[in-house]
């Protein structure tokens, strides 16, 4: 059993319980080398051992998913869900649908989703799930009978009390009506099994906008710290998905200057800035099969495109991933840095390399990590379910502004557990303390199970 004080003998207990797991490790890393401290000061944590019962998923299902193409051909892949922790209520978390999927994958998503939840203030546990299926070029035929053989094997492990997934990379409004439509046939229930549902059947109004909208209220939380706002500051945007889209209007509408966006295959970088007329062209282009960022400078010609390369080498005030995990390394970082960035706001998981975090904590800049910067996505979530078991909706205003309140409450405990003495706050171990607090006590009270 690992000794509790030591990071290097716990993550090497942590490594041989999960060999050929990198992201899982990475991730356990970022977050014991803030709790141990942690649990050093409170020995009743470790007396439970609760950081070895949290890095223990509850369960991981894996299952065959079998499907055939337009041609008539069969593939097959492999689905997963990970329902890591239910200390404070049902599992939740996204699905991921794209080849790099590996149990590793959603493990270290699953384990980072535990804290985020937490630190929502809403009832949520954590999980995650997906399929190593690349959707890129897939047909809408072919999208939805993969997501009917997923969610053929997946209703019998989820439920509204049980576990309710959502989206994440490669799944959207699309496939969640999909799997919504499969689970109500061969359940026959008609509640809030998932969220991030289209608004005719019991989706939030927000829902597609909290992630990028809640990651740039983060920013602009910690800009405050500062004495400074967002207006007329330049932008650096990875991805062009869901959360960068989203993230970039909300950047705009502050009076900021969103000079990039990228995909797996480049990135733009637009000098005059992005308005709303090209990121509305983004969101629509993006949607059609296998679209590629590249045929945005056709269309916008002041625009370059950067074939295989990331956003991080054009010089910017503040820096917003929000495309995958590891898009942002140490060199990048220290570049980053170099060039006068003060600020980075993580809308995608992990983004950023265990160097690159090290970077930008050394160089003292804000630096929010995703588990609280882009919690608003899934506390919309929270609040859809709310909605759902209510039976009712609410306003867009109404949900704007509860959305607000919880990135500053989350923005609170990160300073209240990561500020130092000279003023400045670790948004890391802030956030990780934060969110592990809640999930250890509920631990406690029930005892040794
Ligand atoms: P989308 O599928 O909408 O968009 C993903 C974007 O990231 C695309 O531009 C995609 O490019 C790019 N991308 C994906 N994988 C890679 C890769 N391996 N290398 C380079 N670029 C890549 O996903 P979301 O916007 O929903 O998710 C983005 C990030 O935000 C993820 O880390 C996700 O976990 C996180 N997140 C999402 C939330 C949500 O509510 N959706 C909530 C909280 C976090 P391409 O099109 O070329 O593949
Ligand atoms: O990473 C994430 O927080 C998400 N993909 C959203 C999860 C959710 O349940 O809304």
């Amino acid at each position: 059993m690992a000794k509790i004080d030591d990071l290097s003998s716990f993550m090497d207990w942590v490594a041989s319980r999960n060999p050929g797991e990198p992201e899982f490790h990475q991730a356990v890393r970022e977050v014991a080398g803030t709790i141990l401290p942690f649990i050093q000061e409170n020995p009743v944590y470790a007396e439970a051992r609760i950081l070895e019962r949290l890095t223990e998923p509850d369960r991981v299902v894996s299952f065959r998913v079998t499907w055939e193409d337009d041609a008539g051909k069969v593939h097959v892949n492999r689905g997963y869900r990970v329902q890591f922790s239910n200390a404070i209520g049902p599992y939740k978390g996204g699905i991921r649908f794209h080849p790099s999927v590996t149990q590793s994958v959603l493990k270290f998503l699953g384990f980072e989703q535990i804290f985020k939840n937490s630190l929502t203030g809403l009832p949520m546990g954590g999980g995650k799930g997906g399929a190593d299926f690349d959707p890129k070029g897939r047909s809408d035929r072919e999208i939805m009978r993969f997501c009917q053989s997923f969610m053929t094997e997946l209703y019998r492990h989820v439920g509204p009390d049980i576990d309710v997934p959502a989206g994440d990379i490669g799944v959207g409004g699309r496939e969640i009506g999909y799997m919504f439509g499969l689970y109500k046939r061969i359940t026959n229930h008609f509640n809030g099994v998932l969220t991030g549902k289209g608004l005719e059947y019991g989706g939030s109004l927000m829902r597609p906008e909290a992630t990028g909208y809640g990651a740039v209220y983060f920013l602009e939380n910690m800009l405050h710290t500062r004495g400074q706002e967002i207006a007329g500051k330049s932008a650096c945007i990875s991805g062009s998905g869901n959360v960068a889209t989203h993230a970039a209007e909300k950047i705009l509408q502050r009076g900021g200057k969103v000079l990039t966006l990228s995909d797996s295959s480049g990135f733009i970088h637009d000098p005059a800035g992005l308005t709303e007329e090209k990121i509305a062209w983004v969101k629509r282009h993006k949607r059609k099969p296998g679209a590629r960022l590249e045929a945005f400078t056709a269309e916008f010609k002041d625009a370059e495109f950067h074939r295989g390369k990331r956003p991080w080498i054009v010089p910017c005030d503040v820096a917003l991933p929000c495309a995958t995990q590891n898009e942002l390394n140490g060199e990048e970082a220290r570049t980053l840095v170099a060039n006068g960035c003060i600020a980075v706001s993580e809308g995608a998981n992990m983004p950023t390399t265990d160097e690159g975090v090290h970077c930008f904590l050394d160089a003292r800049i804000l630096f929010a990590p995703g588990k609280a910067a882009n919690a608003g996505g899934v506390a919309m979530s929270g609040l859809e379910m709310s909605q759902n078991s209510a039976r009712l909706h609410r306003t867009s205003e109404d949900l704007r502004q509860a959305l607000k309140k919880i990135m500053s409450d989350i923005h609170d405990a990160c300073v209240r557990h990561g500020g130092g003495k000279d003023g400045h706050v670790d948004y890391v171990k802030g956030a990780n303390v934060a969110g592990f607090k809640k999930v250890a006590d509920a631990m406690l009270a029930f005892g040794v199970v």
